[in-house]
Parts: C-alpha cells; structure tokens; sequence
C-alpha cells in the first residue's frame, strides 16, 4: 500500500469514527426525553388536578449528573420530587398549579410578561396575596403555556435569605416564595410550555443550556 494510499484509509477511518460519534450524540440528545408526569387528582369537591412544582437555582448532580449546576424544574408526584417538565392532565378540566420558587431574581426581559395572563381570575397567589403582576425586574422564571394564553410571572426568592437552597430536592425549610393559580384546559393536544425569563447564567443572552433543554425550563403539557 502506498503512503499516500495509507493516509487515506486513516483519513477515511476517522471520518468515519467521528460521524458515528455524532451520530450517536444526536441519538442520544433527540431521545432523552424527560417522562410524563400525571397530575395528581384534586380533592373530589375542588374539581380538577393538582399540579405541584419547584424552581431550583442548581438541579444537583443527584438529578442531572451530566448538568448538576443547571438552573431547573421538578413536580412532585408520588410523595417525591422528580425531575420531569412533561406534564399529564385532563382535557377540559382546571389544573390547579403550586409552584414552591427557591431561585434568587433574574428578572424580565420583556416587562410585558410580568402580568399574569390566561389564569382563572387573570391572577396569581404570592405567599397568599392575590396579585396580577409583579414587578418585572423580580422576576426568576415564568411558567408560560403560548398556545393555551397561559403566562404567569414568578418572584425570586430574597437575594439576602439567609438559608439559600443550594441544590435539588429543595425543602420548605429553604428560603422560597411559594405561588399557585389555576388555569383551564379545553381541547386534547400536547402544548409546549416554558421559562420566559433569560435564566441559563452563563449562556448567550442567558438562553441557551437550561432554556433550550427538554427537562431544565421547558416542556410540554399534555392535554389527554
Ligand atoms: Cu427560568
């Protein structure tokens, strides 16, 4: 075999090795789904389906090894927390949301999104006051569903809190601002939802890592 014959088969056997790398990474990328979460039943006189959040600052290596320090979501289900943003819930029927927010403000890009939008009441619950907005630059996430009008605005947790969650699980012993509200499904569909707030630190304009990631600041609700 000539020399120059030899340089290509090595050429050609790299190529080759690279591409099934990437192959593999893409594979691997555009199957990792995080599982669907069913909302819970609400209590038989309440109507609808409880569905209970957190907001971490850093999800933990416990949760995402390959991401420990990524900014996050969890639902509870089953007396635990897992980290999952697909979501389960019943066509026509309300779900009512807890969100227990740990994460310190980011705040609002677009101060428009700093009203809540599409709820039962056009209102959210902060720490028990009814509010239909918070100022923009409080803001830490969003729990926004487009397609369904639903936006809500979630406060940080104080910067000075003096018992910061460091990582996920978050507990109620933590430094939080805990929200809920209500909002209504209607037709069957599976319905992205998403963070609006620039949270990924440390990515492009705060948008790339967590916020573009399945399973981090958004998902899907889907509407069974
Ligand atoms: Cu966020």
């Amino acid at each position: 075999m000539s020399l120059f014959a030899k340089k290509l088969l090595s050429v050609a056997a790299t190529v080759t090795a690279l591409g099934v790398l990437i192959g593999l990474y893409v594979a691997d990328w555009a199957t990792s789904y995080p599982k669907e979460i069913t909302a819970t039943s609400a209590p038989a006189n309440s109507g609808g389906v409880n569905l209970t959040l957190e907001a971490v600052a850093a999800v933990g290596a416990k949760y995402s090894p390959q991401h420990p320090e990524w900014v996050s979501y969890l639902v509870r289900t089953g007396g635990r927390w897992v980290r999952s943003t697909d979501y389960i819930v019943p066509a026509n029927s309300v779900v009512h949301v807890t969100i227990y927010q740990y994460d310190t403000p980011t705040g609002l890009r677009n101060p428009f999104l700093s009203q809540v939008q599409g709820t039962v009441g056009s209102t959210e619950v902060i720490d028990g006051k009814t509010v239909n907005s918070i100022p923009p630059e409080e803001a830490s996430h969003t729990f926004a569903v487009p397609e369904l009008g639903v936006f809500v605005p979630l406060p940080g947790a104080s910067e000075e809190g003096k018992h910061p969650c460091e990582e996920a699980p978050c507990e109620l012993n933590s430094d939080h601002r805990t929200i809920s509200f209500s909002f209504r499904t209607g037709k069957k569909g599976r319905y992205r939802w998403q963070c609006f707030v620039p949270c990924g630190a440390g990515w492009y304009f705060g948008n790339g890592g967590p916020m573009q990631t399945l399973g981090y600041m958004d998902g899907f609700i889907n509407v069974v």
